[in-house]
């Protein structure tokens, strides 16, 4: 597949997921957070992050004041439902792997949430790549370099693009600064949802 344009490294796809894919798998996020309910992490620095998350997969992201890694359950208790067919089909479209995900990773951005500048770097192998998958309204997202500091680009993402970060950007720094509050009408109240795809083991 040829990406609509590479930036730093992170190849994007635009409008990979037309309306009614989209709409497809909106349903299928929403079961899985109604399995395993979105909460607001606590950063190792004791302040709930604005996002709110929740997981699918053998693995779920978690984060409180002793760090940040992936735990097998929902803080409730229960396991992280499975990932969907339709989420993996993206990812095996785009990357091509036998390989596949064990963490969907599940962000939720409403009113005023952001994430600050960061690398990913919880997961075992960074040869993988991780794919992330937009819903809802429109996000400025920031992409900086592999370490802290220099200049930044920046991109708006909408619902249905997919992004892949792999070979050397897998460790760039990145973060959304902001999002277009009813850019969308894919979800009714507004926000958005974005899924990221990773091999954690
Ligand atoms: C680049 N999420 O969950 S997705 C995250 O839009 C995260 O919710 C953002 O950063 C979001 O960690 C950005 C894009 C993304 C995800 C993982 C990456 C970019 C990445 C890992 C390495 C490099
Ligand atoms: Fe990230």
């Amino acid at each position: 597949m040829t990406p609509t344009l590479t930036i730093r490294g992170f190849q994007v796809f635009r409008g990979f997921l037309d309306a009614a894919a989209q709409a497809a798998m909106l349903k299928d996020v929403r079961a899985i957070a109604a399995a395993a309910p979105l909460f607001s992490p606590m950063t190792p620095y004791g302040r709930p992050m604005s996002v709110r998350m929740t997981s699918a997969g053998r693995y779920g992201w978690f984060s409180d004041r002793s760090g940040y890694r992936y735990e097998r359950l929902h803080p409730s208790g229960v396991a992280w439902p499975p990932i969907p067919a339709s989420v993996l089909a993206v990812w095996d479209a785009v990357t091509g792997l036998d390989r596949r995900p064990e963490c969907c990773l599940l962000n939720f951005y409403g009113e005023g949430a952001r994430m600050g500048l960061h690398q990913d770097r919880d997961e075992a192998d960074f040869t993988f790549p991780i794919v992330s998958i937009s819903l809802g309204d429109d996000a400025l997202f920031r992409i900086g370099n592999r370490t802290r500091g220099g200049r930044t680009e920046s991109i708006w993402l909408a619902s249905g693009d997919v992004v892949v970060f792999g070979g050397d950007a897998r460790l760039t720094y990145h973060g959304v600064d902001r999002i277009r509050q009813g850019s969308s009408g894919l979800l009714n109240d507004g926000g958005r949802i974005n899924l990221t795809l990773r091999v954690v083991d």
